[in-house]
């Protein structure tokens, strides 16, 4: 199946040379070509240009080619979500509540709450319940415009649901058109049973869960809530240092509530990417620009407990790879607008439109180790391509807060038209 793209106001293509997530001015130049065309052949790209020059290079794929007339239209890479806590049971909008009345996020969790909730419902669910539940959550990012999603495990705490999460996420991979990559995440909370001998369940991580994992090849990552009162740096660089030598590439939440040197860790461990962030030290942010760790920053949960961003405007300066997440998960970030994040950040954090636009295409996709096959339009890259109803990508920050996906096209198919999932369609007309 040949598609061509044509006639885009704005063809975005972060086309780039460096074999890397983006840094400084690289994070402000989004290759765009006016009135652009996108060259689709079967799952792939094979060029982009105007529509005269892909015309006359390519007459007999053009001949064949099924149009999409992007008139008027902004044409970009398919968002990337680099962070999300994508499978549990319930919600916690009681806990909402509880925090507009004054209480902190870590009271809550403290009190039994918070993780501890999620994990009680999740451990209760079933494996369908999850499935269909989580399955319905794409369908929404997929309406939004992201066409990878990054997915945690974290709400089992002990082996059977982790596994789980693992293997929920597992098939959605496999039958849902979002492509789901796996980050297990054990060292989400300590449970309650372990309440008092937290290292022994360090130990049960890094001798039960860590090996189950990567024999199983259930994750690409392993992460760790490095915070006050939940595992501490040492804890945390045993863990990830164990993920390493059972092949799984180290996260880390760092620095999201307490300051706690989570990003000087971070470097030194040679994690692929430190998320949150908000209260990372300066010398942190150094060693990660040094290290080239992407910070993966979500200023909806800022947003959502009401604190301070993180230093955006800094940490790009400093020379700090930016991506920017939805944290999409039940306690502080129930969303899955990464467009409507995408605003935080220019809003919260001083980043510009184009560097928000590079944070959640090839900088996201650098963050989960697939910036060679995805986050931009280039040739030889997966045919993930969004069609947005806004003359310009400025609009698309300007009118906030609201959908402007008007196609998607995953793997090479059209699978939102109008704004409306072609699998839905399907039903109506069945
Ligand atoms: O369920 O509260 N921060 N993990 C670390 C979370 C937030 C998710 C949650
Ligand atoms: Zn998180």
């Amino acid at each position: 199946m040949i598609l061509l793209i044509e006639n885009a106001n704005q063809l975005i293509t972060l086309q780039g040379t460096m074999k890397k997530a983006r840094t400084k001015e690289e994070m402000s130049n989004l290759q765009i070509i006016d009135n652009g065309s996108v060259l689709i052949s079967g799952d792939l790209i094979i060029a982009t240009g105007t529509k005269a020059s892909l015309r006359a290079h390519y007459p007999d794929l053009v001949s064949q080619a099924n149009i999409i007339d992007a008139s008027g239209k902004v044409v970009m890479p398919g968002l990337v979500d680099a962070h999300t806590h994508l499978v549990f049971g319930g919600t916690r909008e009681n806990e909402f509540q509880m925090r507009l009345n004054g209480a902190t996020y870590m009271d809550i969790m403290n009190a039994g709450g918070g993780i501890h909730a999620t994990t009680k419902k999740t451990r209760e669910a079933s494996f369908e319940h999850l499935y269909e539940k989580t399955y319905e959550h794409l369908n929404d990012f997929l309406k939004h415009g992201i066409t990878t999603v990054e997915s945690k495990s974290g709400y089992g705490l002990d082996w059977s649901t982790e596994e789980k999460q693992l293997q929920v996420a597992k098939k959605l991979q496999e039958n849902h058109e979002v492509d789901v990559v796996s980050t297990f995440m054990g060292a989400h909370a300590v449970p309650a049973e372990y309440k008092n001998n937290p290292d022994a369940f360090v130990d049960i991580i890094i001798n039960e869960m860590i090996p189950k994992v990567a024999e199983g090849n259930l994750a690409e990552f392993n992460d760790v809530f490095c915070e006050k009162g939940v595992f501490t740096p040492e804890q945390s660089r045993k863990i990830l240092l164990a993920g390493k030598e059972h092949g799984l590439i180290p996260k880390i939440h760092a620095d999201e509530i307490e300051p706690y040197e989570g990003a000087e860790l971070a470097a030194e461990v040679g994690a692929i990417s430190a998320e949150h962030l908000l209260v990372a030290s300066d010398k942190g942010i150094r060693d990660m620009a040094e290290a080239g760790t992407v910070a993966v920053l979500l200023p909806g949960t800022a947003f959502f407990l009401k604190a301070d961003s993180a230093r955006g405007r800094l940490m790009i300066d400093e020379g700090v790879p930016v991506a920017i997440s939805t944290d999409f998960n039940p306690g502080s970030s129930p969303t899955i607008s990464l467009p409507f994040i995408m605003n935080l950040a220019c809003m919260n954090m001083g980043m510009t439109m184009e560097e928000v636009l590079t944070a959640t295409t090839i900088n996201a996709a650098y963050a989960i180790n697939r910036g060679h096959e995805i986050g931009s339009l280039e040739e030889g890259k997966k045919a993930d391509v969004l069609i947005l109803d806004v003359a310009n990508y400025q609009q698309l920050q300007y009118f906030y807060g609201m959908n402007h996906t008007h196609t998607v096209i995953k793997n090479g198919r059209v699978v939102v038209e109008n704004g409306v999932l072609c699998s839905e369609l399907q039903n109506v007309t069945d």
